[in-house]
């Protein structure tokens, strides 16, 4: 049946939910055989921007002026000599002449096959003392999970070190079925999530809406925020937060 107008994306105050089939594609500045779905950005007041890029066999990311952590959701990415798969991230730093290596062999990331990624961009906001961060890559099934305040229900994994250098945080959050988050939250921090597996309940502001996977949710500073996972299967999600910078930094 045809949706006659109806979604359940969303746009209010301090929030957004962006569901599959409002998507839109269009390619990026640089970008060799691939397409973005941009999520977030400036336009809605956010200090950083996430999108999903899409790649075809031979595709490829254009250059960044910014911070940039690409976690690959489908297919695999190939670069220095060495691929990754689904659920391996790359961070690459600021001013990095190139999208390179982490070996710093100059290799731009490219798709043999075609791939799904979901890119974070942030400009750095450098902090005394700390010199910036160098470029890795990871392997999300191999952070070790920690139980969110003492809730083995909820697993929390930090894809990036614990370390000042680093101006955003993104971990992944498995929630087993009828887990949920055990306050509502209300903080300075804002999110970028990518909804990776199962569905659940979110609340936002002062709606409560049904998310599942492929959604993508932006939460503004202090948006109220609780997620309560449904169904049968474990939900899980990709969130950015920026993270170890004062207020008024
Ligand atoms: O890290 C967080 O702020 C996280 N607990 N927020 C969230 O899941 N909405
Ligand atoms: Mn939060």
């Amino acid at each position: 049946m045809h949706h006659l107008g109806q979604t359940r994306s969303a746009i209010r105050a301090g929030h957004l939910l962006q569901t599959p089939d409002t998507f839109v594609r269009a390619p990026l500045p640089g970008m060799v055989a691939a397409t973005a779905v941009v999520h977030v950005g400036p336009a809605l007041g956010a200090k950083f921007t996430q999108y999903t890029a899409e790649l075809e066999a031979g595709g490829a990311l254009g250059p960044s002026q910014a911070q940039r952590f690409v976690y690959v959701l489908e297919g695999e990415m190939e670069g220095g000599g060495r691929r990754l798969g689904p659920d391996h991230y790359i961070f690459a730093p600021q001013d990095a002449p190139a999208w390179t290596s982490p070996q710093g062999a100059g290799a731009v990331w490219t798709s043999p096959q075609g791939a799904r990624l979901a890119v974070i961009e942030k400009i750095y906001q450098p902090l005394a003392g700390s010199p910036a961060p160098a470029a890795f890559t990871g392997d999300e099934s191999a952070v070790a999970p920690q139980a969110l305040l003492d809730d083995p229900a909820i697993q929390v994994r930090r894809l990036l070190p614990d370390d000042t250098a680093f101006d955003f945080a993104v971990n992944t959050m498995t929630y087993d079925p009828g887990a949920s988050l055990p306050m509502v939250e209300m903080h300075v921090m804002e999110h970028g999530l990518l909804m990776l597996a199962g569905e659940g309940i979110y609340r936002l502001g002062d709606c409560w809406y049904p998310v599942a996977a492929g959604d993508f949710i932006w939460m503004a500073p202090y948006c109220p925020q609780w997620f309560g996972a449904l169904g049968k299967q474990p939900a899980k999600y990709l969130i950015y937060k920026d993270w170890n910078r004062h207020p008024l930094a």
